[in-house]
């Protein structure tokens, strides 16, 4: 006989919006309220066409945090409840954000759940998140997200076979009946190595293997931070690539991430830094919980702004062998990120494409074959080699390009800021803030800036002054369907180009999260050396001052500075 399938009646809850990146809340909220993960789990595999769940594969995996697997037991069920047919599933649940979207790509997938809340921390006190990824293997778009998020406002049962358990420590395929379906299969894979064989066609590995193991190798040092990348990196780097074993720390993931943020930033990955800092290594690279995000940092701790990251890799990209196979189609930055990227492109006379942050807005032009490169300011980076941002895959071009140059990090970046000029650019985030405040300082700010006296005017701070060209709230109307997003962050810019840029987080899970971006060029080599905090100080001020952030939160200083 197979698994009974229940109907079980629930409530509809209101809050479950997806953000920037799936739904993201403390763990409690999903322990606490009765079927909340259910309800949205059913509120995603309702999105999936009744007709099409017969022949439908869905990949699920996560970062390993605290909930991970009970999730993963719902999801089975529910999935099973509503006739999918067959479910691809990480050995204990362990599948990195990027390895997810690649597997989703390589099984024809209808989609995927990621069970993460990324760079959030973890723990019974901490954040859980569910994410839902599309066939593309890229986080489903604006359009998807908000079907969600009525089915789940409305959503008064769902479906579950609540007898059926999976064991998803063993390797291999598990048949389940279910009745009036045909039998479930559950198919647990290796974590790490669908990944590590898109890897091998995109890099030298030969090459990189003399980087890091041959008779003149550099010594790199790379942090996981205990979240889900920690397998990739031993397997790929450290025994395929023959770097030493200790050249990688933290690398077993951990629920709570041993109580850290897993947040690869100056703040969060301190230990990276302070490791670089004795000079022992030439590389060092940090990544986030589910090992989309990347830090890179040079010998003695030289730090590698994203903004710079994905400019320096554009500018380099013929020492990665999958953009000598497939070309440059175009690049991509998000908005808040700084400007660099846009002078590679015009240097090299490339399509740019500037989007509202979060990455499911680049999907559309991968697909459509408009874009090869593209990275955030928020530490992501990647191409379109796979649909999600790709911490490891960063780090691996970061060492093509100095396997190809057989230059340091800090030459490289110095040689790229002397030849294109240095974007500044620094981030505010005020974490934590609470929500009503928060919200009417953005209101009173958009206010201020669309008073038609607003443009002209000129901001001072010490003796700098600058003139505002453009005072706008960002809005991006995707080349390809046409969607339009509105509302993407309030930009300032002046009439040299320096923007500052404030917006909402939309992945924080208490209260809400004020960012504040800066971006200022400097194309005169004598000033490209300076420190950014020295060199942005007077449009921090004004900034502060325009939006009278500290007044209107009660917040003195920023919780992290990028
Ligand atoms: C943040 C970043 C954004 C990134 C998103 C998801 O969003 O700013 O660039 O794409 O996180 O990254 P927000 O709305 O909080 O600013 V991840 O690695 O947390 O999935
Ligand atoms: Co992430």
């Amino acid at each position: 006989m197979g698994n009974k399938i229940t109907a079980v009646k629930t409530r509809p809850y209101a809050d479950q919006k997806p953000g920037t990146s799936g739904l993201r809340k403390r763990v409690t909220v999903f322990q606490q309220n009765q079927h909340y993960a259910e309800n949205f789990i059913q509120s995603i595999i309702s999105v999936i066409e009744p007709a099409e769940r017969q022949a439908a594969t869905l990949v699920v995996g996560g970062d390993g945090r605290f909930f991970m697997k009970e999730a993963i037991q719902l999801i089975v069920q529910i999935a099973a409840a509503n006739g999918v047919n067959h479910l691809v599933i990480g050995q204990n649940g362990i599948m990195s954000t990027p390895a997810v979207s690649c597997v989703i790509r390589k099984m024809k997938a209808v989609g995927g759940i990621i069970l993460t809340a990324s760079h959030n921390p973890g723990g019974p006190n901490g954040d859980f998140g569910i994410k839902y990824n599309i066939s593309s293997g890229g986080p489903a778009p604006e359009g998807l997200t908000n079907k969600i998020f009525e089915i789940s406002k409305n959503l008064q049962e769902f479906h579950i076979c609540p007898e059926l358990k999976v064991d998803i420590s063993k390797i291999g395929k598990q048949t389940f009946e279910v009745d009036s379906f045909k039998p479930l299969i559950v198919e647990i894979v290796d974590s790490v190595e669908a990944y590590a064989e898109m890897l091998r066609g995109i890099f030298d590995f030969a090459a990189l293997k003399e980087l890091l193991s041959g008779a003149n190798h550099i010594n790199v040092r790379l942090d996981a931070m205990h979240g889900v990348v920690g397998p990739y990196v031993k397997k790929i780097v450290c025994e395929e690539l023959g770097s030493p074993a200790d050249s990688a720390v933290n690398c077993v993931p951990q629920e709570d991430f041993g109580g850290h943020h897993p947040d690869p930033n100056l703040t969060y990955a301190a230990d990276l830094v302070n490791a670089m800092k004795g000079g022992k290594y030439d590389f060092g690279a940090a990544f986030d919980g589910d090992g989309d995000r990347n830090m890179v940092l040079g010998k003695h701790g030289f730090f590698v702004n994203p903004s710079d990251s994905v400019a320096a890799i554009a500018a380099n990209i013929t020492s990665i062998p999958y953009f000598q196979k497939t070309g440059v189609k175009g690049l991509a930055r998000s908005m808040p990120t700084s400007g660099a990227l846009d002078n590679v492109a015009k240097a090299l006379q490339m399509q740019l494409y500037e989007t509202p942050t979060g990455w499911k807005f680049f999907g559309n032009l991968m697909d459509a074959g408009k874009l090869s490169l593209c990275g955030e300011e928020s530490f992501g980076t990647g191409s379109d080699h796979i649909r999600e941002k790709d911490g490891l895959w960063a780090v691996l071009a970061w060492l093509s390009i100095l396997a190809t140059r057989k230059q340091s990090v800090e030459e490289i970046m110095k040689d790229h800021w002397q030849k294109f000029g240095r974007n500044f650019f620094t981030r505010y985030d005020y974490e934590e803030v609470d929500s009503d405040a928060a919200n009417k300082m953005i209101k009173d700010l958009e206010t201020t800036m669309f008073e038609p006296s607003f443009i002209g005017k000129k901001l001072t701070s010490g003796d700098k002054s600058y003139e505002v060209a453009v005072a706008d709230n960002f809005a991006y109307t995707d080349p390809v369907d046409g969607s339009v997003s509105k509302n993407q962050g309030l930009r300032i810019i002046f009439s040299d180009g320096s923007r500052i840029i404030f917006r909402l987080s939309g992945t924080g899970s208490a209260g809400a999260t004020i960012r504040l971006y800066i971006d200022s060029y400097e194309k005169d080599p004598k000033k490209i050396y300076q420190d950014p905090q020295v060199m942005l100080a007077p449009l921090v001020d004004i900034a502060l001052k325009v939006s009278e952030l500290q007044e209107k939160t009660g917040r003195t200083g920023p919780t992290v500075i990028t």
